[in-house]
């Protein structure tokens, strides 16, 4: 860990530490217990794990509006749409983050590729994978023929993905999982030795207890050996943030507002989307990036699925996504507790963003 020791470790997140919590996570744990005994008979595990209902995203809009303050899971920001939007967000020149997080990979991805040794390639929240190219190519430069598992919640993405990159490398044996990533975690063990690939720094999209039982989730799926290649936005400058969750073209605020205009095609509402605005803004207190919509007139949410409405007043603000921030000198230690150490850093010149290898211990 060459390149941290010098690091003073501040202090660890405590209880007393944590920022208000956003929007639980699900875990289904019936099916993981089936999953998970299924991959232990070594059967092949299903590629459809999950396909997410209208009712579940009903359920998860009623359980976010019935909460105080109103907040929303922002896993369903990426139906096809939502996902087609984020992937313009990415190309836009105010989102530095899959930019650098990719020049940092086609530097360091031999070099990770030579610490692994030979390794299947699990990737959770895969999106369309572009990143995901890069390491590919050097793995199979340095180790021959390649698998690869994307897990991803949006099948369109998903199955985007695949074509692609069975299209471009025949040598990757592709084996995409359409999923959450809870789905995924009882069948990590089936996969080592690995390298799971957590990348875009969607980490920052879990507040700090949905992380805690993340990692703690990793930490007993992988085996020991076994590594994670996960990417962080550590930049901390407010006017850099602001631009990127505030793209001039005008994609972020498309990207909440798909979250209504799904509502609109899925849950039966009539909302009038144009109306309602896009906030993000940098909340230095807890170093995240805090997306809300804002209702610049009185409407009602209604769920046809469930026979309830909701009314949102004119002004008020829902909570839909939270992009947190990090530093490493509280990252390092934070992952170590969990049995993940940092093998490797790899930042770019202006410490923007850092790829993290960790390793299983
Ligand atoms: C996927 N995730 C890392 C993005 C982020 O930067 O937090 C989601 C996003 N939301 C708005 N812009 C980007």
């Amino acid at each position: 860990m060459d390149s941290l020791t010098a690091l003073t470790i501040e202090k660890l997140y405590g209880s007393g530490d944590r920022e208000p919590a956003v929007a639980p996570v699900r875990v289904d744990l019936n099916q993981a217990q089936v999953l998970a005994l299924a991959a232990a008979a070594g059967q092949k595990p299903p590629a459809d794990l999950r396909a997410e209902t209208a009712m579940d995203f009903a359920v998860s809009v009623a359980r976010g509006l019935s909460h105080a303050p109103r907040r929303l899971d922002c896993r369903f920001l990426y139906d096809a749409r939502g996902s087609e939007i984020f992937e313009r967000i990415c190309e836009q020149p105010e989102y530095y983050l899959t930019r650098t997080e990719g020049a940092i990979l086609a530097a360091a991805a031999g070099d990770i590729a030579r610490r692994t040794g030979p390794v299947t390639l699990v990737e959770l929240g895969s999106g369309s994978g572009i990143k995901t190219q890069i390491v590919l190519e050097a793995y199979s430069a340095r180790h021959g023929p390649v698998r690869y598992t994307p897990v991803d919640i949006s099948k369109s993405i998903l199955e985007l993905a695949e074509q692609e990159i069975t299209a471009k490398m025949p040598h990757v044996k592709v084996e995409a999982l359409h999923g959450t990533y809870e789905d995924a975690f009882p069948l990590l063990a089936s996969y080592s030795p690995c390298l799971l690939l957590f990348l875009g720094s969607t980490v920052g999209n879990l507040d700090s207890s949905e992380a805690d039982r993340f990692w703690e989730a990793i930490a007993a799926g992988l085996m020991p050996g076994d590594f994670c290649l996960l990417g962080v936005d550590i930049n901390e400058d407010p006017d850099a943030l602001h631009a990127a969750y505030n793209d001039g073209a005008g994609y972020s605020a498309a990207f909440t507002r798909n979250l209504f205009e799904r509502m609109n095609r899925e849950l039966g509402a009539s909302l009038n989307t144009p109306s309602i605005e896009h906030v993000a803004a940098y909340n230095p207190e807890w170093r995240r990036v805090e997306i809300f919509a804002r209702f610049t007139s009185t409407q009602s949410i209604d769920i046809s699925q469930l026979g309830r409405s909701f009314r949102v007043g004119k002004g008020e603000q829902i909570l839909t996504e939270v992009s947190r921030k990090f530093r490493l000198n509280h990252m390092v230690p934070y992952l170590a507790t969990f049995g993940l150490a940092a093998q490797q850093i790899y930042s770019d010149e202006e410490k923007r963003f850092a790829v993290l290898l960790l390793r299983r211990v």
